[in-house]
């Protein structure tokens, strides 16, 4: 389903485990700092929502999109958290940099979730401008930073069962 037609913070709250016994680690880019500074926001409000405790959440910057699986990684060795949330907006230029950049994280977070026994969660906007990126971090469609959240706190207690 297109993310247009799905508001990205709506959820069954019911159906999101408890999150008080977690660590959980977030990875933010630091391009396009006004969509990642508001993913961010919705990913923090959402775990803290679900009992995750504030000394439990270890959040690290990286330069941009493309270095988020390298910080990711370090995260995973540093902190042992029981997931590692990913959070970046790559927006379509003039040039074919925007299909690299998105080609090196996805494959770099996919890489990190067969590799390692965490799960590493693609919280990444990957927008043609950036009205569509604003619409989803906290706009008309929702908080992607809510989805990752949400998404993390699943495939941890799947991790833990
Ligand atoms: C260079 C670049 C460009 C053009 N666009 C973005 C973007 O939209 N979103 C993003 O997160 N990062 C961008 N970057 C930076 C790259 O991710 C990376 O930080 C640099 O190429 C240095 O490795």
């Amino acid at each position: 389903m297109a993310s247009s037609l799905k508001n990205l913070s709506n959820y069954d709250p019911a159906t999101v485990p408890d999150g008080s016994a977690l660590r959980i680690g977030i990875v933010v880019s630091e391009w396009n700092e006004e969509i990642t500074a508001a993913l961010l926001e919705g990913a923090l409000n959402t775990l803290k929502k679900h009992g995750v405790p504030e000394e439990k959440i270890f959040i690290r910057h990286v330069p941009g999109s493309f270095e988020i699986p390298y910080g990711a990684r370090i995260m995973a060795d540093l902190f042992a958290p029981d997931a590692v949330i990913c959070l970046g907006c790559v927006i379509q230029g003039e040039t074919r940099h925007f299909d690299y950049i998105c080609q090196g994280v996805t494959q770099g977070i996919t890489e990190l979730n067969l590799d390692y026994n965490i799960p590493f969660i693609f919280g990444i906007l990957t927008t043609d401008s950036l009205k569509q990126a604003r619409d989803r971090a906290g706009g008309k469609s929702g908080n992607k930073g809510d989805e990752a959240a949400v998404t993390a706190l699943k495939m941890a207690a799947l991790r833990n069962r």
